[in-house]
């Protein structure tokens, strides 16, 4: 979870969405759309400016978060979630719920609360065993400490994915908005490509929530409840990145299928076309209709063919690498790399650089102090801090 928290954004956020006075799903047919550029044929950088430590070792570690103070939050997919201080020394986090571990499934996302300063809330997500299937979850619970030993406390279901069921790709990304308010959650298509267009599945969708859950009365759908109501868009893979950049516009990753990796700018109403168009194929080597064939969808500002497998998505704010500033970093995969993307003001977007880290990055975090932060898709997936060479 990535979140930017200054008033100068609270102030913008607000008016981008609402100064046309027409329902979002209206502006959504409006705006323009910028051309997708393929970033596919990009070649790794010859050198990199960045040194890079390792710090500890988990089991298939998932997603990180930074405490103020620069400790992290650190997930495992198999089930298990650590208090991890900057040296690499870990305190297994007490009370984490049950997990449905295979495959892309398990203990996914956490992210703090917006004001855990005063509520020491942490948002978890999770892929739960359930009647009928397994299901993407979504929790909050209070992050305590002391005396050697870390926890959560009165953990709370907040969400639930419905109907239940579904195999691998459950997404699972929380953001927050620059100002607090709101939720976003990215949830997969659990491999049932259809679903995503289906408005009451709760599959293949990014949802805005409030807080504690409920359904903000300014959603596109706000009055149709359910799903719908929740919805904020559609028609999404397995979107594995999702974070607000310095401007206020949500960004997301997900993952095509044989080819067109995605980046997606994130505007309410919309449908960005999963599972009727990708600019890639599928694995069967069945052709996918193109984006550009159906105008009605929302093309990517970026895709990737070949892939690079997105993982988790941070903006750049700190002062260690002021060549970032306003850059995405994103962790890659299969391409075994982090890759740096740069926007304009018009909405574009467009890879700037590529580095190999020979080992497949499953999040990104930039920490308090401006340091990179990765973790390694791996069963002794590597912890690495990444600061500028000297
Ligand atoms: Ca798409």
């Amino acid at each position: 979870m990535k979140i930017f928290v200054t008033s100068a954004i609270c102030l913008a956020l607000a008016p981008a969405m609402l100064a046309s006075g027409l329902p979002a799903s209206a502006q959504a047919q409006t705006a323009p759309q910028p051309p997708s550029i393929n970033a596919g044929d990009r070649r790794p950088a010859a050198t990199r400016p960045f040194e890079i430590a390792e710090v500890a070792r988990f089991d298939t570690p998932w997603a990180m978060a930074f405490l103020p103070d620069g400790r992290m939050l650190i997930t495992e997919k198999p089930g298990r979630a650590f208090l991890v201080t900057q040296q690499g020394e870990k305190i297994q986090l007490a009370n984490i719920p049950q997990v449905a571990a295979s495959g892309q499934n398990g203990l996914l996302d956490i992210a703090l609360s917006p004001r855990f300063a005063e509520d020491r809330q942490v948002y978890l997500t999770y892929v739960a065993p359930g009647q009928g299937g397994s299901v993407l979850t979504l929790a909050t619970a209070r992050f305590v400490e002391g005396q050697g030993r870390a926890g959560l406390e009165g953990l709370r279901v907040i969400w639930r994915q419905t109907p239940a069921g579904g195999r691998g790709q459950p997404g699972g990304i929380i953001a927050f908005a620059p100002d607090g308010r709101h939720l976003f959650l990215t949830v997969g298509d659990r491999m049932e490509p259809e679903t995503a267009q289906v408005p009451d599945q709760a599959r293949g969708k990014v949802l805005r929530l409030n807080l504690d859950g409920s359904t903000p009365a300014d959603n596109p759908q706000a009055s149709a409840g359910g799903v719908r109501g929740q919805t904020w868009t559609t028609g999404h893979r397995n979107p594995y990145g999702l974070a607000f950049d310095p401007a206020g516009k949500l960004w997301l990753t997900e993952m095509g299928p044989r080819g067109g990796d995605e980046l997606n700018l994130i505007q309410p109403g919309r449908n960005y076309g999963w599972g009727e168009v990708s600019n890639g194929d599928n694995y069967s080597g069945v052709p996918i209709p193109r984006h550009a064939t159906r105008p009605e969808f929302t093309p990517p500002v970026v895709y990737w063919t070949p892939v690079i497998s997105p993982g988790g998505m941070a903006f750049y704010d700190g002062p260690l690498f002021p060549a970032w500033r306003g850059s995405a970093l994103i962790g890659g995969l299969s391409s075994r790399a982090l890759i740096r993307i740069v926007f304009d003001a018009n909405g574009g977007a467009d890879e700037a650089e590529r580095w190999s880290l020979g080992a497949r990055i499953r999040d990104v975090a930039v920490a308090p102090d401006g340091a990179v932060w990765v973790i390694e898709d791996a069963s002794q997936g590597r912890l690495m801090r990444l600061t500028p060479a000297s």
